[in-house]
């Protein structure tokens, strides 16, 4: 709802409750009087009939902004609508997803297929923070990136068909954590690592952790025109075995810099059974860890210049040449920070410190003048340059307990959550001082204000991502949903607007943009689409021409889907055929989805308007198999179904056969 419109209504709310205790006879108007019996009879309060009208969406009507949270361990992304806080989609990344088809056609198993690791397919992931992408530090609704801890790998999705392209892992690490996050004109995905590893997927004793161990950042080279990451055109900046923990690009005043934080300047590796101390007390010893600010468009000069070597066949840049060649500086920041994030203008970062009280506010003049001036106060172990603490701070605000992360918006203040206190803390980064908190329910985690981590944030709305949920649903058992909380911006003091349980792994960040930013298609075209490679399908099926072949490589079924039938509709195979089903959903109606359902070979396919899909697969499993529409398309929906029969290698014999069988039918098409 427009601004304007949103007041007009709450003033009318207002108008209809102060109306009902006025007792002039204007004021019995039946409206006033309803309302006041609804707010009694539903126990509600004029704030939370105030929260209700801010965000209620009538039907129809539409959100004016999108949050893409991230799934978890669900290894998906979550699409919300804000202010309605209406659920609209789970965007299938590192997981099949049976709805969407995902992981089960030949283009989406090929996607799933560049994250294999080590041999492996892998199907979950533990994804931490979407990216949208971004032109001159704005978002500009084309993409969203999301990385995956668990298995240091990197997602592209494509917001034209809100669907995932493409992802990539680069064996050189073992995980990550800040992933993803983008410079300003998505030039490069960062992804940082988060426990370090021998480089390479090698083999090396936890006691030579020091030695041998390391952390990194890559720099995923995002090509625009194709819509993918260039691993050729990528790079990694060798970091050591401090942690590394989040990630933030500067911007405008601090653009071609960016800045992770890490947690272990104290090099522990755990061992709590060895002897030495567990990793939570053992990283926890030092009172400052280092704030890693890079130069990366010096970095990738170098890299260009012939400095890296490869691993695993990823240009690293080694740490010696980043230390010596004023690509890398560490700046001390106090004990195990979290966030990092830039402010709007590019000119501070701002240091969560979990076990601080304090937010940390660095200048980014301060330290380029330092890095300039060469001032620097020592060097660590690997020979890095040290900045002096308080010579690159503007201040600290004095926030409250565990200080993680921090959100802006367009007067000049920030936002940061407190996960010990579950509450978030506005404040002023003129004065550095805290205005306001509002509480949480409960352990915050990040939080997204909307356009907030772009040049020009928007305040309105800012989504506080809990995660403890315990007494705010209805139970459901032992594990609980987590709890993303919609506060107004708007007002003063904020106002908590809506709790919006997420069943869905355990998200951490998410972005929010404007909804019209976005155009996404509502139908695939040509006709025959391949989603993942674009334009027509190789394979694509014409109506009228469909056709059963048999080829040296097996059986091609060519099909189409439309209202309500697939054509052909019957396949035969024998047993042991490998059978490649082309299917074409002629549809170019807007949601005229049709899914395509094979009974137990694991088959389901959802095929949008306009879409095609490939399937490889051995009819291993002589039988009859019912195929089916999975989309309740038209009202002859349940007559949108076939067979596919398999007939056995050798007749089975002690299968009960109450009749004689009959003669195999011929094939509908010629299929020697
Ligand atoms: S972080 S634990 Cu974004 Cu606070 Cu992943
Ligand atoms: Cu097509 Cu149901």
């Amino acid at each position: 709802m427009p601004l304007p419109s949103l007041r007009r209504a709450l003033a009318l709310a207002l108008m209809l409750s102060a109306c009902s205790s006025d007792t002039s006879p204007q004021a019995t108007a039946t409206g006033g009087a309803a309302l006041q019996d609804l707010m009694k009879a539903r126990n509600l309060s004029e704030d939370d009939v105030k929260a209700a009208l801010k965000t209620f969406t009538p039907t129809g009507r539409l959100d004016e902004y999108y949050l893409f949270g991230s799934g978890g361990h669900s290894g998906q992304v979550v699409v919300v609508g804000v202010p309605s806080m209406r659920i609209l989609k789970y965007i299938a990344v590192f997981t099949p997803e049976p709805w969407q088809g995902y992981g089960f056609d030949d283009q989406t198993k090929a996607v799933l297929a560049g994250g294999r690791r080590h041999g492996k397919d892998l199907t979950w992931a533990d994804t931490h923070h979407p990216a949208l992408s971004e032109m001159a530090g704005d978002y500009d609704g084309k993409f969203l990136f999301i990385g995956d801890k668990a298995n240091a790998r990197m997602a592209v999705i494509d917001l034209a068909d809100f669907t995932t392209k493409q992802i990539v892992t680069s064996h050189v690490i073992e995980s990550d954590h800040g992933a993803a996050f983008v410079t300003p004109n998505t030039d490069y995905v960062i992804e940082v690592t988060q426990y370090p590893a021998p480089l390479g997927g090698v083999y090396a004793d936890i006691s030579t952790f020091k030695e041998k161990y390391r952390g990194g950042a890559i720099f995923w080279r995002f090509d625009r025109e194709k819509g993918r990451l260039d691993p050729e055109r990528s790079f990694m900046l060798e970091f050591p075995p401090y942690v590394q923990d989040l990630a933030d690009a500067g911007k405008l005043a601090s653009d071609g810099y960016a800045f992770f934080n890490s947690i272990n300047t104290e090099l522990a590796y755990g061992g709590n059974a060895e002897g030495r101390p567990p990793m939570e007390s053992g990283m926890s010893q030092n009172d400052m860890d280092y704030l890693h600010v890079v130069n990366w468009r010096l970095a990738e000069k170098l890299v260009a210049d012939g400095k890296a070597k490869t691993i695993a066949g990823m240009k690293v840049l080694p740490l010696e040449v980043s230390a010596a060649e004023g690509v890398l500086f560490f700046v001390p920041e106090p004990k195990s920070p979290h966030g990092v994030d830039v402010t709007p203008d590019g000119q501070d970062i701002v240091v969560g410190g979990k076990l601080d009280t304090h937010g940390t506010v660095y200048s980014f003049a301060k330290i380029k003048a330092l890095i300039d001036q060469k001032k620097f106060d020592g060097k660590d172990p690997y020979g890095v340059p040290l900045l002096a603490f308080k010579d690159a701070i503007r201040g600290q605000v004095d926030l409250g307990l565990g200080p993680l992360h921090t959100q802006f918006d367009d007067q000049g203040f920030a936002y940061t959550s407190l996960f010990l206190e579950s509450a978030c803390a506005k404040w002023s980064l003129k004065d550095l001082k805290v205005v306001e908190k509002i509480p949480s329910s409960y352990n915050i985690g990040h939080i997204s204000a909307a356009e907030g981590d772009t040049v020009s944030p928007d305040g309105r709305y800012l989504m506080m991502m809990n995660k403890w949920a315990l007494d705010r649903f209805a139970p459901v058992g032992p594990l609980l949903p987590q709890n993303f909380q919609l506060v107004d911006l708007t007002t003063n003091p904020m106002q908590l607007l809506y709790d919006l349980p997420i069943p869905l792994g355990e998200p951490h960040y998410a972005q929010m943009i404007k909804a019209d930013k976005l155009k996404p298609e509502a139908i695939y075209k040509p006709v025959g689409s391949d989603p993942i490679q674009g334009g027509l399908a190789k394979n694509a099926v014409e109506g009228g021409k469909e056709r059963i072949e048999r080829r040296d490589d097996g059986v091609h079924v060519f099909m189409t889907a439309i209202r309500s039938h697939f054509t052909p509709d019957i396949i035969r195979v024998k047993q042991g055929d490998t059978i490649h089903l082309h299917i074409t959903n002629l549809e170019q109606a807007d949601d005229a989805t049709h899914g395509f359902a094979l009974d137990s070979y694991n088959i389901n396919l959802s095929l949008e308007p306009g879409e095609h899909s490939d399937v490889t697969f051995k009819a291993d499993s002589a039988g009859v198999f019912p195929m089916y529409c999975t989309e309740f398309c038209s009202a002859l929906h349940l007559e949108m179904a076939g067979y596919f029969l398999v007939e056995p290698q050798v007749a089975a014999l002690d299968t009960p056969t109450p009749e004689p069988t009959p003669a195999p039918a011929p094939a509908p098409t010629p299929n020697p």
